[in-house]
């Protein structure tokens, strides 16, 4: 049997991270095999490859259309890798960012033309596609000042964007969803970390069924 393959998205601090972790934790205490996973990164490539992204000298002044080939090429691999394995071994994949992160940070928001955006994601993940994708809409504002206190000061290289850079990305994230509202599930980030819990458990709940 297939597994199911669900993607989170959203703009800094919103809470991804902590509401997987919570559903992979959830789902095995219910006997379910699940992957957890992150972009960029997921492999060992990957890895390498969101250091270079975020935090090695050698990333600093990287050109706009260097940094989407550097995240496409981290998806390919974990898509390969990891996802499409685990699906087909019919395990849940929950995976921290997808293509539509590229989509939103580096089509609106770095601007690069829209086409050459879609058509190198779908080089990258050939037919992978999300079955369920968790959008967890929270102001830029907000998510930096979370980003700020978890971090001493020390922020990498993505996140020292402007705020205006945020702002894109979230309306950018808000029009996506819109767009296709039979995979997108969009939250407000800004309710408790226990209510966007359920919620999530709720719709996972129906897409298992
Ligand atoms: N990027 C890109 O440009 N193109 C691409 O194709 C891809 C990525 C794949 C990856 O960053 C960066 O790469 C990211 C997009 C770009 N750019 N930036 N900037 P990352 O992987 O290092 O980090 P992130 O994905 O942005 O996530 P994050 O900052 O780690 O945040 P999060 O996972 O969404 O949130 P969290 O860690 O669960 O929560 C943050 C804090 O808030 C933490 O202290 C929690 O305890 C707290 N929290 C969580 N939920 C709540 C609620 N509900 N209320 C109050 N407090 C909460």
């Amino acid at each position: 049997m297939a597994g199911l393959f669900i993607t989170f998205e959203g703009t800094e601090g919103c809470g991804k991270s902590t509401q997987i972790k919570a559903l992979a934790e959830r789902l095995q205490s219910e006997g379910k095999q699940v992957l957890q996973t992150r972009e960029p990164g997921g492999t060992p490539l990957g890895e390498a490859v969101r250091n270079l992204l975020q935090h090695d000298a050698a990333g600093a002044g990287m050109s706009p259309e260097a940094e989407l080939l550097l995240f496409t090429a981290s998806r390919a691999q974990l898509t390969r890798e990891r996802i499409i394995p685990a699906i087909a071994a019919g395990q849940i994949v929950l995976c921290d960012r997808f293509m539509d992160s590229t989509t939103v940070y580096q089509g609106v928001a770095r601007q690069i033309n829209t086409q050459a955006v879609a058509t190198i994601n779908q080089f990258a993940v050939g037919d992978a596609r999300p079955d369920l994708t968790i959008l967890i809409d929270l102001s830029p504002e907000a998510g930096m000042a979370r980003v700020h206190a978890r971090s001493d000061g020390q922020l990498d290289r993505m996140e020292q964007e402007a705020i205006e850079f945020f702002q894109a990305v979230r309306t950018g994230y808000l029009k996506l969803a819109e767009s296709e509202p039979e995979r997108f599930l969009v939250l407000d980030g800004s309710a408790s970390i226990e209510t966007l819990q359920q919620t999530i458990w709720t719709a996972v709940q129906t897409r298992l069924a």
